[in-house]
Formats: structure tokens, sequence, C-alpha cells
């Protein structure tokens, strides 16, 4: 992986806005007052195995269902940049991976080191003190305000990406800005080993040549739209008369069109409490390929189960997720009459609601969410389902 040096944006920019704005105006003062740290892991899954496996070093590594030299079943999860030159991606079905890079090493993921080696990096950025949130396996944002400066929180920023490499051997990337959506486009900004600081007077510039994709929760389905209305960048978005917009997108419209403005007020929401543990699958292509929906369901029930194990829970909700084309979503949950740390009880769980749920169609997403724990050693022993 190659190591990038720092870019600090540093446009005298400042955004104007209309007169009827005036809630925009009110929030780019607050928000400026914010910094806002992102880190993620580097193609996360493969890095621990190619850290574990020095042979596999600058390799095209690929995690995920077993190719069975091109029919197998399952998708990937992740896989080495090297891997990605050839095109291959995560939640591509791991038959067309295999055809795209037939020598690349193709190795089953193992979650329980994946959530080791997790815990590891939440331990390291938690050892600062700062208010911290885990949002996934492989990422967190920190709240840096008290720092004061951008210049400080960029020099931690180097000190965690350095201490994380120290004590795990794997590389990360950061976003630092004054609100959470931007500080998380700017991690993404420059991957692998990027780091990446949006000042506030360098929002704007920043934002406006990058397409409408990257702002966090902007899907194809809404690209699609923009598009539709010659909206392709960020920067298109801004210049967007906002009453078009919440006409088109309702009352979502307002905090897009905020951000565009690089106005993001969500904060860092701060607890080591686990409230859920959630995986889903985006895939690559819509599917109602039942062998595959499953396969890639009880990938995902292994990883939640690797989870709920490192972190001695035990749960009681199990909640299923299918998303069908067109966005329609639904959820179907079921509590138990007791707590369970065991990974069969997930497994009954989780395919009963998947056969109760599913109504053949077509399937553009698949997720598991686990919740209402307890911890281990507080609860009696595991009840039969
Ligand atoms: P990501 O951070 O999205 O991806 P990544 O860390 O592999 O690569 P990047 O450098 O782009 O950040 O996800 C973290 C891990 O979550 C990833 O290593 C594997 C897992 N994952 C899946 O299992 N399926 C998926 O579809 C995605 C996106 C991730
Ligand atoms: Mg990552």
């Amino acid at each position: 992986m190659c190591s990038m040096s720092p870019v600090t944006f540093t446009s005298p920019a400042l955004p104007v806005y209309p007169d009827d704005l005036p809630r925009l105006n009110r929030g780019v003062q607050e928000v400026n007052r914010r910094i806002i740290l992102h880190i993620d892991m580097d193609s996360f899954y493969a890095s621990v195995e190619m850290q574990r496996r020095p042979e596999l070093s600058s390799k095209p590594v690929v995690i995920g269902a077993d190719p069975k030299q091109g029919k197998g079943r399952g998708v990937v999860s992740t896989c080495s940049y090297e891997a990605r030159a050839f095109g291959i991606r995560s939640a591509m079905p791991i038959s067309q991976a295999f055809v795209l890079c037939p020598h690349a090493v193709f190795l089953p993921p193992d979650f329980p080191a994946y959530v080791q080696a997790s815990a590891v990096v939440m331990e390291i950025l938690r050892s600062y003190g700062f208010p911290t949130e885990q949002v996934s396996i492989d990422e967190a944002f920190l709240d840096l305000s008290s720092l004061g400066h951008f210049a400080s929180a960029q020099s931690l920023a180097d000190e965690i990406k350095a201490v994380i490499r120290a004590r795990l051997g794997l590389s990360s990337s950061i976003g630092i800005a004054p609100g959470r959506a931007v500080a998380k486009i700017a991690s993404d900004f420059r991957k692998p080993d990027g780091l990446t600081v949006v000042t506030p007077p360098a929002l704007q510039d920043f934002l406006a040549p990058l397409p409408v994709r990257t702002i966090p929760g902007v899907g194809k389905k809404a690209e699609a739209m923009l598009f539709e209305m010659g909206i392709r960048t960020i920067g298109d978005l801004a210049r967007q008369d906002i009453q078009g917009l919440i006409g088109r997108f309702g009352r979502s419209a307002v905090a897009l069109h905020q951000l565009a403005h690089g106005i993001d007020e969500s904060g860092i929401v701060d607890g080591q409490e686990t409230k859920s543990i959630s995986r889903e699958t985006t895939f690559d292509t819509d599917t109602d390929d039942v062998d595959l929906i499953v396969s890639t369901l009880d990938s995902l029930i292994r990883s939640v189960c690797g989870n709920l194990a490192e972190e001695q829970l035990r749960f009681r909700t199990l909640t299923i997720k299918i998303r069908y084309p067109g966005f329609i979503t639904r959820n179907r949950s079921r509590s138990m009459s007791h707590y369970s740390g065991d990974a069969e009880p997930v497994r009954l769980l989780a395919h009963s609601l998947f056969r109760e749920e599913y109504d053949g169609r077509k399937v553009r997403l698949i997720g598991i969410r686990l919740s209402s724990f307890e911890k281990k050693d507080t609860c009696q022993a595991t009840l039969p389902l």
C-alpha cells in the first residue's frame, strides 16, 4: 500500500446563502466550531489476512465464499487493493470475481480474527479520551473539537495511524472535517493510507467537484434521480433551488442541500454500550437466487456471532432486513423469551424469519441485526430455543 502525504484544503471561499435560508447561515457558524475525525481501516478483512501471512503481501487477495473454480455461490466480502485493480469489489458474486482474476488468493472469512483486530483498533482510539463512536467493524468517529485547532487534529491523526500500524501492522485512512458526513467523505477521498483534512473555509471547494454518490446515504436510486435533474456533483446540488429538491425528495432534501453547502449538524454518539450488532450486504446485481441469498445470510450470521462472542453478550431479539428493488425494505423481528449467546439459535431464527418474509422477488440487500443484550456473566445458562 502506498503512503500519501496529508492534504489540507485552505481555500478562503466562504459559503454565501440567500436571505431566505437563515437556518443554513446559523448552521455554518455552529458547525464550524466542531472538529470531527473519521477513521476507516483499509481493505480490512483482507489486510488482517495479509498481515498474518506475509507470503500474501502484494497479491490479489479475495475474502468471501468459496469460488469453486467459478461455480461457487455467495459473494465477495472484501478484497485487497491489488485485487481491486482487476475490478473485484465487495458484494460481487464470487463466481464473477473468479472470472476477473482466477489466480487471486481466495480465502474464507475468519470473523473472530477480524473482531479481535477491530477491538484493538477501537481500544487504541478510545485511549485518547475523546468522545468516540464506533459505527462498524472497521470505522469510527472521534469528536476532537476540544483540541481547538485542525493542525492539532492532523498531528493526532498521524499518531493514530502510526500506533495502529505499529500494534497491528494495518493501514487506515482518516478524514478530518467540521462535520461528520464530510469527515466520512474525506476519509474515503484518498484510500488506502490516506489523511485528508478539510478546514472550514475549504469545505465547499472540497465538496463541489465530488460526485453526488460520495454523499453517505446517496445510493444508486437517489443518484439516478439527481442525474435526471441535471445534478451530477455536490457543487451542482448546492446550486439547486431547495424547493425543487424538496418537491422531489421530501424533507430529506434539506439535509442533502445543507451538506452540499458544507453544513452537517449530526454529532457523535459516545457510548461503549452495544445497542445492536448488525451486518448487511448489498448485492452487486439484484438476485432471486435463493441459494445465493441464504449463503450470504449465513456469512452475515457468522459475522454477527463472532461479534457477539467477542463482546461476551447474549441477545434476545433478531431482525431480518430484506430490501427489494425500488427501495422497498421489509424488516421482520422476533424476540425470544430468554437470552442466548449461541450461534445455532441465531441461524435457526434468521432462516425462519427469512422464510416468512421473503416473497420470491429479486433482492437488492439482505441484512441481520441482533439487539436486546445482556452481558454473559450476568445471566443464567442458555435455554433451548
Ligand atoms: P469497508 O470499510 O466498506 O471495506 P474495506 O475495509 O474492506 O475496504 P476499504 O479500504 O474500501 O475501506 O468494510 C469493512 C469490512 O466489512 C470489509 O473488510 C469486509 C466487510 N464487508 C462485507 O463483508 N461485505 C460488504 O459488502 C462490505 C462493503 C464490507
Ligand atoms: Mg474499511
